[in-house]
């Protein structure tokens, strides 16, 4: 595998569909502007920016073709994104994806899967996003995106960079969660996924659960991806978000949880997703991305 350590690419991913809501397709440009290249030069990374995946802008109703909104560009969006995640990674640079919304971890997984075949996946979020056409209530597919890549969902969406292209769930864990749909319950306990939940946070503390998480999402891999949904976060440190979840893991937390993963030398691609500008005040979410990005590539105090 090609070391990928100190040579940076980014890849903006400006979707909002998956949110169905608008604003996060503005999180890339919001990212960097927050002066994510300064930040990542000045710990001696090199820093490409490959630009932005192509969304197409008009396509009005997103019809009534299925149950899934907007399913049509959401997997075209992220077929192409997986390709290049992929070139990236063969390249070797390390992929940093800017969402968009969350929709978009079905493309940049998919893409690194291509190249890591046993990968973990820390999964950032206040939710679990493991509904499926049966048991969504929303019809987003920002919800839906970590059941497709254990290969459960809509087969236009499962067939991304190929059907057979999954995670195992043993190297899955979500870490934050507060708010998961009835259906995604029986979804988790019957994959086996593990879900470190506010309530473990709170009691055992930021450092023990990122112990048990990464001992999961390690055994048996050969690299982690961190899929880091910036709702994840306390809606008063990131308030810039479409699906706030109040209780959620503060500033310092965060930041906790990024260092131990930077310490454990496993990290080979991440993307952080749901900056939503338009909701955001004085730019303190984006601001918040660019400290969690630094902080897991290696950023510190002293
Ligand atoms: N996200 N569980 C809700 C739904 O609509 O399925 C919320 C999903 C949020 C997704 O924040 O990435
Ligand atoms: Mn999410
Ligand atoms: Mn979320
Ligand atoms: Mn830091």
């Amino acid at each position: 595998m090609a070391d990928t350590s100190g040579s940076i690419s980014i890849i903006g991913v400006p979707l909002h569909y998956g949110a169905d809501r608008s604003g996060v397709d503005m999180g890339p440009n919001a990212i960097r502007g927050a002066n994510l290249g300064g930040r990542l030069e000045a710990l001696g990374l090199s820093v490409h920016d490959a630009g932005d995946i192509h969304v197409n802008r008009s396509l009005g109703d997103f019809g009534p073709v299925s149950k899934l909104k907007y399913l049509h560009e959401i997997a075209r969006v992220n077929a192409d994104l997986a390709g290049r995640v992929t070139r990236e990674l063969e390249q070797g640079r390390m992929p940093l994806v800017l969402g968009g919304d969350h929709s978009i971890a079905i493309g940049t997984v998919k893409g690194v899967l291509q190249y890591v075949k046993r990968l973990g996946v820390i999964w950032f979020d206040a939710h679990t996003d493991v509904n499926t056409e049966e048991t969504t209530v929303s019809g987003n597919i920002h919800g839906m995106s970590l059941a497709v890549l254990l290969g459960w969902g809509h087969p236009d969406l499962v067939a991304v960079a190929g059907a057979a292209t999954k995670l195992n769930p043993r190297n899955v864990a979500v870490v934050g969660a507060r708010s998961v749909d009835p259906g995604e319950r029986v979804f988790l306990k019957q994959q086996g996924v593990r879900v470190f939940t506010m309530h473990d946070i709170d009691r055992c503390g930021m450092k023990q659960v990122m112990e048990e998480a990464l001992e999961a999402v390690t055994d048996g891999t050969d690299g982690v991806h961190l899929s880091l949904d910036l709702d994840g976060m306390d809606p008063n440190d990131a308030p810039g978000v479409g699906t706030p979840v109040p209780g959620g893991m503060s500033y310092r937390e965060s930041h906790l949880a990024m260092e131990l993963l930077h310490d454990s030398g496993a990290l080979v691609s991440a993307e952080f997703v749901e900056v939503n500008p338009m909701l955001d005040v004085n730019n303190k979410t984006a601001a918040a991305a660019v400290d969690l990005i630094a902080s897991v590539l290696g950023e510190r105090i002293l």
